[in-house]
């Protein structure tokens, strides 16, 4: 016989549904850089294990997938552009649904986050202007200096979005149950919406109705070709990462979210904050307006524990909660929040690098 709640509170644990996409709860894996990708950046079978172990999470969102060549910026990151890193996705995903999970994956260009030594032929990377960014980026050999990217002319922007809208069919090819547009963290389109990052004079570019342009027609161009209930978007409108800054966040992300709301998208994922800083430190910014102005589903996420985590979704501040360095951890984490079990601590160390270690030997709860 069915095991019932025993309440009708919404908590963590309750199932939920994201326009197309059943989640059996509300404990959600958020993006996770791992740099573990095969040769061409072809998804692994480690890979494959690694979101297996993940699947008792109500949906796993997977690590920033880049939509084109250009839109690589780190090593060893999967792609979804060509037929090998298709067929290497179709192993994590069937890994997946054969444990029962879920999985998005997000998809990624990095704009001017690059380097000519991880561009095709050592292109500069592109960019809405020619804006160096601050600090440095590793090669795969070195670490070395930004450099000052290409600013993408107007006339280059509808391939770009058809590029993204290919990137989602792909995905859907590759057995996903949906994707995850990121335009958040300092990256392309993040690199648009902001004022810092964006000193165009076309109409794509200056009011924040020009600067959230590219990134409503991203987000239609994706909806039209899988469907707009299998499609969710990562924002973090005050995250410092990777040199960026919105002189006013409050009204660009109101805009944003606001226009969002005729696209029913079965998410939004919130990333709240500003980097490492603890909360106390983070640049103000009013997430309860966006939940009021957005209406569709809600995902949070940065520095949630379980106490914190079931306040904001019985309260409804959110519908979901995107867990990163607690799932990394502890493939299990749903069944030891259920136990108020211990939590295993992430090896920092290993985040990037080290294969097998600190990615899928992290110990489950005695079974
Ligand atoms: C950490 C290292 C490399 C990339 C992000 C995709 O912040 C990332 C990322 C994070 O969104």
């Amino acid at each position: 016989m069915a095991h019932f709640k025993e309440s009708n509170v919404t908590d963590l644990f309750s199932p939920a549904r994201f326009g197309a996409i059943d989640l059996a709860n509300r404990i959600v894996m958020s993006s996770l850089t791992r740099n573990r990708a095969g040769v061409g950046n072809v998804p692994t079978a480690l890979m494959a294990e690694y979101y297996r172990q993940h699947a008792s999470a109500g949906l796993i969102l997977t690590e920033a997938t880049p939509i084109c060549a250009e839109g690589h910026g780190y090593p060893r990151t999967p792609g979804i552009h060509t037929p090998e890193q298709v067929a290497g996705w179709k192993q994590v995903t069937d890994a997946v649904h054969g444990a029962g999970g879920k999985i998005a994956l997000q998809l990624w260009h990095v704009g001017r986050i690059s380097h000519p030594d991880l561009q095709p032929g050592g292109i500069l990377p592109v960019a809405p202007s020619a804006i160096r960014p601050a600090g440095q980026v590793f090669t795969g050999q070195a670490m070395k200096d930004y450099v000052t990217p290409r600013a993408l002319e107007t006339s280059e922007i509808p391939a770009l979005v058809a590029s993204f809208a290919q990137a989602a069919q792909n995905a859907i090819d590759a057995g996903f149950d949906g994707v995850e547009v990121h335009a958040g963290n300092g990256y392309l389109l993040d690199q648009f919406l902001r004022s810092s990052t964006n000193q165009r004079t076309d109409a794509y570019g200056g009011s924040k109705e020009n600067r959230a342009r590219l990134l409503l027609e991203v987000m239609q161009a994706v909806c039209k070709a899988i469907g707009h209930d299998r499609v969710g978007l990562r924002l973090s409108p005050v995250t410092p990462f990777n040199d960026i800054h919105d002189a006013n966040p409050q009204e660009t992300f109101d805009y944003v979210v606001t226009e969002l709301n005729s696209l029913q998208l079965a998410f939004l994922d919130v990333l709240q904050g500003t980097g490492g800083l603890p909360r106390e430190e983070w640049m103000p910014f009013d997430y309860a307006r966006l939940r009021a102005l957005y209406t569709g589903n809600l995902i949070l996420n940065n520095e949630y524990g379980f106490e914190t985590g079931q306040a904001a979704v019985t309260s409804g501040e959110a519908d979901a909660i995107a867990y990163g360095r607690l799932l990394l951890a502890n493939p299990d984490l749903v069944e030891r929040f259920r136990q108020g079990a211990p939590l295993n601590t992430p090896d920092y160390e290993r985040l990037y690098t080290g294969e097998e270690k600190g990615y899928t030997d992290y110990a489950f709860l005695p079974s």
